[in-house]
Formats: structure tokens, C-alpha cells, sequence
């Protein structure tokens, strides 16, 4: 009967728009597109995976906005922007979302985010206090040059119920888990629907549409985590977000960017809790296990990395290649000095304020990384009488954090100065391959992108998000306009579809009996067992914890043929319920994106993020030919990716950086 295990109910619906995910981005294109779309008869609707209010990245919470301009210069934040991914971004994207991303944090405080404020004597304040709002001139608490700081441990419910309200509870399906998107039959570079499945009932659900925002978040837990055994499941960025949006996009023929790009943060160790306040705002340094400040002591490193390395703040990336010196050297733990910076503010600060600030050491944690504060307390540490072990991380990959990672976007139509490349046809104020269009949109037609979606434009986090999230949602609608006439049509019939997404469902029925132990079964692999061979073949191959993020050609051959063997192996995932099911397509995602971080590295003939990952036959920086992006796009019939160059261009004037 339908709607019973192995035999689901099969849902089709049409609508105009589909948005895919719930997080900061599609929360953001959900309160926006009402406003757009007002008057219109287009039919929209998002789904989510799990429940908005605590899906995604900042389930947990979060204690800082860490994108807000205020009186600055958006060109500046693109210089920020490119100087911590190494020279290699989008100008157009990252102005672009400089200029508009306030808004967004304006609107997070109307709707109830309590954010830190300065008072007239220049006293902090939680912005509970009644202080005058942001966007009527008051004044933040700034823990770094663009991060604000604020009491966000419910930030995620405040955004996501002002999305709900505007676009209307029933446009909005929890629970449905999207596995891919489905060509037009008409035209194969065109998007016509998408497909996936009730992680609580059987029912399987097809939609078409003729826009879609993907917008899934990042990918966690393609590389074996420090965390294992006891610990595992903890991780930093969220281990929910399993790669959906890049392995998506790519199935369906959109041209991805910098997928070699990834993020490796330094942070608390065995909790993961975020450093930025300790570092920002109560002016912390790391020290080695002797004490010395590492970034002191090896500063000359930063000399290897021209024009990089010169620069007043220097890139995530090579902070970390001075952590890790220490490391190999021998000279580890590495340590976050807690301790002095807490006893240097007591210093400057009214006792009130110091009062705060210790609260703020535990509230920092406990608003978006609770599992740090059981470390502490674990472990018997007061900050300011204990210093804490600090660690990098397994690798991740976004594009919205300090990473860059993504889909290849349409940029802003009105940005950027007339360059030599024009070609007929394109815009000639961006460089030729830069717009076409409408801003956000993939190669893929009606395919859009936000968040840690867009590559070569990171540094967006929570706010700038929620904004591109923004953006998005207004082009979808004139796409939509523009295109009233289109019928999109799949170029897969529903039932091909809904026997793909079973099959691991079909593959433990058919052959659960054959052992006694659910298990082991020659038949298929569990989709746990599964992604412990993922994360050993990136882990071992591809630059992970296990060789300090080393690498090489000859090692990413081999990752290479395992990952190709992994890949066809994935078709005999087993699910016994709908949990599994859900893991292994969360972990065939996982592939598809870890195949093309391998890809682009491989191609990519230097070690242009050190500290993040090196090639040790390229281990260097070469500004002369590999300036440039690496994009690829995925072939689902031959299921390879294949890699290219495209030109950079700066728009924005770099030479401002460097002292
Ligand atoms: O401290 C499917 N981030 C920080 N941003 C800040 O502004 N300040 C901070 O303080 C930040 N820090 C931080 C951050 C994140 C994390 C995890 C920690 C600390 C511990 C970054 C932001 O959170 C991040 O930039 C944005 O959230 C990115 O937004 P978006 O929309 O691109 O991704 P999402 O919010 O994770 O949402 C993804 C959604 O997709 C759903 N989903 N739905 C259907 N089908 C599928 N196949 C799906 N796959 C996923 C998810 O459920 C979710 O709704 S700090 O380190 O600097
Ligand atoms: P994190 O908690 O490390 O994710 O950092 C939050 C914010 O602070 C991000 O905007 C980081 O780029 C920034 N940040 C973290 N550490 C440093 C540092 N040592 N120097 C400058 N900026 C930093």
C-alpha cells in the first residue's frame, strides 16, 4: 500500500518558485520575495530539511554578527574579503553585498535581536537596555573592524519566524529532504523541477517550478573529524549540512568556483568554540606551549607569501600556517591566553563592565557553541585562571564563513568600470563571463544561489546571508516574469524518479534476511560505514588532519581511483528507515562534493590557501599563473568533473591593503 516503508506516497506539486533550505539565506529570500512578488500570481514555496527555527548554521545560536558595515566603506569590506581569501574573489559579489547587507541586521533588530550598544559615555551595553536602535544611529559594540556583537542565542527563531510570517506557514514543508534537481526536457541547461522525501513519513515529493533557490549551506563531515568515538558528532560547522547545495547544483550542469577553497578554523579544541570575541574583543593572543606569540615569533614566515603576506591583518589562512609551524616544531599545545587578556581589561574597564565582559566568556559559547562550556567545565576551566588549547580543525567547505567555495554566479548589473574584455552581447562594465542577467543566477537557467551557495565571496556570514538571500529572491521574481509563458517539463518521469531515491529502501528490503546481523550483509553498506571510507580517503589523500593537510599529485591520484570506487559503491547504500535514507543521500552529496574539492586541487598547480591546505610538489604561492579562478562543471552521464580557468579581475583598488 502506498505510504507504507519501501512503498511511498507519491506528492507532485507545481509552483513558480521553490526555495530549498531554511537557513539565514532562504529565511532571507522568504521575507523579501513577498514584497516582489505582491500583486503577482506566482506560486512559492520552501522546503526544509529539518524545522526553521533551529535549522542550519545558527541553530545553535550565535554571539556576533559578523558582517555589518555601518559608516565604512563597502569597497573596504571587498578588499577585506580579498585579502583573506588570498586575492582570488568576486568584486562584484562582495560590493554588492556590502552595500546591502545592514539592511538585513536592521531589520534582525526590529524583530527583536538584542544587539550590544555603546552608550554616550562609551560604556557596553546588551542591547536589551532600551539603547537607541542601529538603524536610528546607535552605536554597536564593535568586536572587530565589521563584527558587531549581540545576545543571539535565539537569533535563528527571530529570523526564521519573521520569514514564516511573511511567506506564510503553509508555502513552508518541513522535514523533506531534497536529493536533486531535475533538466528541463526541452532544454538541458535549464532547471524544471526537483525531487526528495519525507524524513518522517513515506512519501515521496516531486516539484516543478520554474525558478528554485538552492541554498542547502555548506559541507561537513567529508573529512574524518578530531572528534571520533565518544565525541563524534561534534564538529564545528554544522554536521547537518552535508554539501546538498554544491552536489545539486552540480548534477544539474551549474559551473562551480574555487571548490579547492576551504575553511580550517582554529578553535577551542575538543569543543570547537569560536575564537573571534577571544581574538577581537578581549584582545587575546595565541601562544605556543613556551609562551611565545606565535605570530610574533614567526612572522618572517608571512614574507614567503607576497603580496599576502604584507597585509595589516594577515589571511585566516596564513595565521594558520604560523599555528602549524609551531605545531610540527614541537613547540605545541598551542594556547589561547585567556588568562591575560582578561587581567589587561580588568585594567581599562568599570568593574561593571568587566562583570560583563566574564559573563560574555560563557555566554559566548553558551549562545552558539554549548558543547565548549562543557569542555570548560569538564575540565576544570575558569578563563581567567586557566588558558584553553586551541586546535585546527578538520577541513569544511563554504562559502559564506571565511571560505570561498560555491556555485559560479550572475553578478550585479550596475558594478565595476569597462574593462578590455567586453564581447558582444555582455555588459561591458564587468568582465566578460561576469553577468548574465540576473544577479545570483547559476549557469543553469532559473537555477539560483545564496549564502554558502555563491562562491568567491565569502566572508558574507549570518547577515550577509540572510542578504544575498534578499537578492536572490527579487531576481526570481523578474526571472519569473520575464519567462510567464514557460511550462517547465522534467526530463525524468516521476516513476524513474521515486525508484532512485528508494533504492537504498529497495536494497535492505530485497536483501535484509540473507545475514542474522542487520549490519553485514554482502548485499549493500550502511551509510555510516560508508562515510567513515569518505572521510579516510580525504582524510589520508586529500590534505586532511591525518598528514597536517599535506598533499600531493601522486596522493590525489589514488584519492582519485577511491573516490571513483567509493561513488559506484554508494549505489548499494542500505536505509532500514527513513533516518538512513536520509543519511545516504546526505553522504552521496557528501561525495559528490568531496570529488570535486580533489578535483580542483588537483588541477590547481600551487598552494595558493597555506595553513588551509598545501600541494607539497607546488608548495607555493604563483601569482602569475594561477591568479585566477578554477571552475568546473560536473557531466552526469560520463559522472566526471571537469576543471578550467576563468580570468580574475580586481575591480576594487588592492593596493590600499599592503603597508
Ligand atoms: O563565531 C536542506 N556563522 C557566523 N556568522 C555570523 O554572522 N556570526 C558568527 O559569530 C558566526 N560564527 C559561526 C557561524 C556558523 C557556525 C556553525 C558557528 C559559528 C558555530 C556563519 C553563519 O551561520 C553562516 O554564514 C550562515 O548560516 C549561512 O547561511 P546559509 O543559508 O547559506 O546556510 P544555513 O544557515 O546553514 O542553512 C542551510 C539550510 O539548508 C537546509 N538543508 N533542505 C532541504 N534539502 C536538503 N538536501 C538540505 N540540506 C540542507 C538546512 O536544514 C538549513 O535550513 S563564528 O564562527 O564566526
Ligand atoms: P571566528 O570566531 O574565528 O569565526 O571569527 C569571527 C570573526 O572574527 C570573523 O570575521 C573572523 O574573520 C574574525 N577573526 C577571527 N580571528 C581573527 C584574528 N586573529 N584577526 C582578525 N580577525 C579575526
Amino acid at each position: 500500500m502506498a505510504g507504507e516503508f519501501g512503498n511511498p506516497e507519491v506528492v507532485e506539486e507545481e509552483v513558480d518558485i521553490l526555495m530549498i533550505g531554511g537557513g539565514m539565506a532562504c529565511c532571507g529570500a522568504a521575507y523579501e520575495i513577498m514584497r516582489w512578488s505582491d500583486g503577482t500570481d506566482l506560486k512559492i514555496k520552501l522546503v526544509d530539511k529539518a524545522a526553521m527555527d533551529r535549522s542550519g548554521a545558527v541553530a545553535q545560536g550565535l554571539s556576533a554578527i559578523n558582517t555589518y558595515i555601518g559608516d565604512q566603506d563597502p569597497a573596504d569590506y571587498a578588499r577585506m574579503v580579498s585579502n583573506d581569501l588570498m586575492g582570488i574573489t568576486r568584486d562584484d559579489l562582495t560590493y554588492d553585498l556590502g552595500r546591502h547587507v545592514d539592511d538585513s541586521v536592521h531589520l534582525f533588530e526590529e524583530w527583536g535581536l538584542p544587539i550590544w550598544k555603546l552608550d554616550e559615555k562609551g560604556e557596553r551595553h546588551d542591547g536589551s537596555k532600551g539603547l537607541t536602535p542601529l538603524k536610528d544611529g546607535g552605536t554597536p559594540v564593535r568586536s572587530g573592524k565589521w563584527q558587531i556583537m549581540i545576545n543571539g542565542e535565539s537569533y535563528k527563531w527571530i529570523v526564521a519566524e519573521a520569514a514564516k510570517k511573511a511567506l506564510g506557514v503553509e508555502n513552508i514543508q518541513e522535514r523533506v529532504f531534497i536529493v536533486k534537481l531535475v533538466n528541463d526536457k526541452n532544454d538541458p541547461h535549464r532547471i524544471a523541477g526537483a525531487v526528495g522525501f519525507s524524513t518522517r513519513e513515506d512519501k515521496v515529493y516531486v516539484y516543478k517550478f520554474k525558478a528554485c533557490l538552492l541554498a542547502a549551506g555548506g559541507c561537513v563531515n567529508l573529512f574524518r573529524p578530531r572528534s571520533v568515538g565518544e565525541g563524534q558528532g561534534r564538529a564545528w560547522y554544522p554536521v547537518w549540512n552535508a554539501g546538498s547545495t554544491y552536489a545539486m547544483a552540480a548534477e544539474a550542469g551549474a559551473e562551480l568556483t574555487l571548490m579547492e577553497n576551504r575553511f580550517v578554523p582554529a578553535r577551542f579544541k575538543d569543543g570547537y568554540g569560536p575564537v573571534g570575541a577571544w581574538f577581537l574583543l578581549f584582545k587575546a593572543k595565541a601562544i605556543n606551549a613556551i609562551g611565545e606569540v606565535y605570530m610574533d615569533r614567526n612572522k618572517a614566515m608571512l614574507d614567503d607569501y607576497p603580496p599576502y603576506g604584507q597585509a595589516a591583518v594577515p589571511a585566516s589562512c596564513l595565521r594558520n600556517h604560523l599555528m602549524l609551524h609551531e605545531m610540527k616544531e614541537g613547540r605545541g599545545p598551542i594556547y589561547m591566553d585567556t588568562v591575560t587578556a582578561l587581567a589587561a581589561l580588568r585594567e581599562t574597564l568599570s568593574p561593571r563592565e568587566v562583570k560583563h565582559l566574564e559573563a560574555e566568556a560563557w555566554e559566548d559559547f553558551l549562545d552558539m557553541c554549548i558543547g565548549q562550556c562543557g569542555v570548560w567545565a569538564g575540565e576544570n576551566i575558569e578563563p581567567e585562571k586557566k588558558n584553553s588549547e586551541l586546535m585546527p580543525t578538520e577541513p569544511y567547505l563554504l562559502g559564506s564563513h571565511s571560505g570561498c567555495c560555491g556555485i559560479w554566479v550572475s553578478g550585479p548589473e550596475d558594478l565595476g568600470a569597462p574593462t578590455e574584455e567586453t564581447e558582444a552581447g555582455v555588459p561591458d562594465h564587468l568582465p566578460s563571463g561576469w553577468n548574465w542577467g540576473y544577479r545570483s543566477m547559476s549557469t543553469v537557467q532559473g537555477l539560483f544561489t545564496a549564502g554558502d551557495g555563491v562562491g568567491a565571496s565569502g566572508h558574507k556570514f549570518s547577515s550577509g546571508s540572510h542578504a544575498e538571500g534578499r537578492l536572490c529572491a527579487k531576481s526570481m521574481v523578474k526571472y519569473c516574469l520575464d519567462n510567464k509563458d514557460l511550462k517547465p517539463e522534467l526530463d525524468t518521469s516521476v516513476d524513474d524518479l521515486v525508484a532512485e531515491i528508494y533504492q537504498p529502501v529497495k536494497t535492505f528490503l530485497e536483501h535484509k534476511d540473507y545475514t542474522t546481523a542487520i549490519d553485514i550483509n554482502p548485499h549493500y553498506i550502511t551509510p555510516k560505514m560508508l562515510q567513515f571510507r569518505l572521510q579516510k580517503i580525504m582524510d589520508e589523500y586529500v590534505a586532511g588532519i591525518a598528514t597536517y593537510y599535506n598533499t600531493n599529485g601522486h596522493m590525489l591520484d589514488v584519492a582519485e581511483e577511491k573516490l571513483t570506487m567509493l561513488k559506484e559503491d554508494a549505489a548499494k547504500m542500505r536505509a532500514k528507515d527513513l533516518h538512513e535514507l536520509l543519511r545516504a543521500w546526505e553522504n552521496y552529496h557528501r561525495i559528490l562534493t568531496a570529488e570535486a574539492h580533489m578535483k580542483h586541487i588537483q588541477f590547481r598547480e600551487e598552494s595558493r590557501y597555506p595553513g588551509f591546505y598545501y600541494r607539497t610538489d607546488y608548495n607555493f604561492v604563483d601569482e602569475e599563473n594561477w591568479k585566477c579562478f578554477v571552475n568546473s562543471i560536473y557531466d552526469k552521464e560520463t559522472k566526471t568533473y571537469t576543471c578550467f580557468k576563468r580570468a580574475h579581475k580586481d575591480l576594487v583598488d588592492k593596493t590600499k591593503l599592503f603597508k
